[in-house]
C-alpha cells in the first residue's frame, strides 16, 4: 500500500453524488486516473449497505495499492477490508477510533480551523483534513475558512495535511500557491464527464 506521506490527491466516493450501484465503477475510474487514496463516505446508507459497497472497493484498492479509508465507521474497518477510518471533529478521539479499527489501521480526522488542527495533531492521527476552504454543496452546513491559514497550518503541523472543500481542477493552482501540498477533491472528480481524466489532470497540477 502507498504510504500516506506519498499521497497528494485524496478522492472521496460520496453517495451524495454516486449511487451505490455505480460506486465500484467510479472507484475504478479514479484509480485509473491515478488517485492516491480513496475514502467511502455514505452518510445515508445503513452499515450493511456500506459494508457491501466497501468490500468491493477494498478489493479494487488493494490491487492498485491505494489506501482505502472508511468514513465514520472505524468498527467496520476490518470487516470491510479497509485500511483505515476517517472521523469528524466531533465524532470521537483518534485513540478511540484506533481502538475500534484495530492494530495497523490508519486514522484520519477532520479539522475546521488552525486551532483545531493544532489540537487534533496532539492526538496523533495519520493525517488531518483541513477545511472547508471554500463553500461546498458536499458539506453545506460548514463555514468556509479560506486559504489564509494554509501555510501556517503546514508550518506548525508536521502530519500530512489534506486541504479540502470546494477544491477543483480550476482553482487547484491557487490552492497550491497558497501553500497546500495535499488536497481532497470530491464533487469536481465525481461530477466530471470523465472522472479518470479529471483525476489525472489534478495529479499533474499537484506534481508541479
Ligand atoms: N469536509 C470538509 S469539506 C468536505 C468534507 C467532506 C466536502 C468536500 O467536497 P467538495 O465537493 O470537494 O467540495
Ligand atoms: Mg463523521
Amino acid at each position: 500500500m502507498k504510504p500516506i506521506a506519498d499521497c497528494r490527491l485524496y478522492g472521496i466516493l460520496d453517495t451524495g453524488y454516486v449511487s451505490p450501484e455505480r460506486m465500484a465503477d467510479m472507484a475504478r475510474s479514479l484509480i485509473a486516473g491515478g488517485i492516491d487514496i480513496l475514502q467511502l463516505r455514505a452518510k445515508k446508507e445503513t452499515p450493511e449497505a456500506i459494508l457491501s459497497m466497501a468490500r468491493g472497493i477494498a478489493t479494487l484498492c488493494r490491487e492498485a495499492e491505494v489506501p482505502f479509508i472508511l468514513n465514520d465507521y472505524p468498527s467496520l474497518v476490518r470487516e470491510a477490508g479497509a485500511d483505515g477510518a476517517h472521523v469528524g471533529q466531533d465524532d470521537m478521539s483518534v485513540q478511540e477510533a484506533r481502538k475500534l479499527a484495530g492494530p495497523g489501521a490508519l486514522v484520519g480526522k477532520s479539522t475546521h480551523s488552525l486551532q483545531q488542527a493544532l489540537a487534533t495533531a496532539t492526538e496523533s492521527p495519520d493525517y488531518i483534513g483541513f477545511g472547508p476552504l471554500f463553500a461546498t454543496p458536499t458539506k453545506p452546513d460548514y463555514q468556509p475558512i479560506g486559504m489564509a491559514e494554509i501555510s501556517e497550518v503546514h508550518a506548525r503541523v508536521s502530519l500530512p495535511v489534506f486541504c479540502i472543500g470546494g477544491i477543483k481542477e480550476s482553482n487547484l493552482n491557487e490552492v497550491i500557491h497558497a501553500g497546500a501540498f495535499r488536497v481532497v477533491i470530491v464533487s469536481d472528480l465525481l461530477k466530471a464527464d470523465d472522472p479518470s481524466a479529471r483525476t489525472a489532470a489534478c495529479k499533474v497540477l499537484l506534481r508541479t
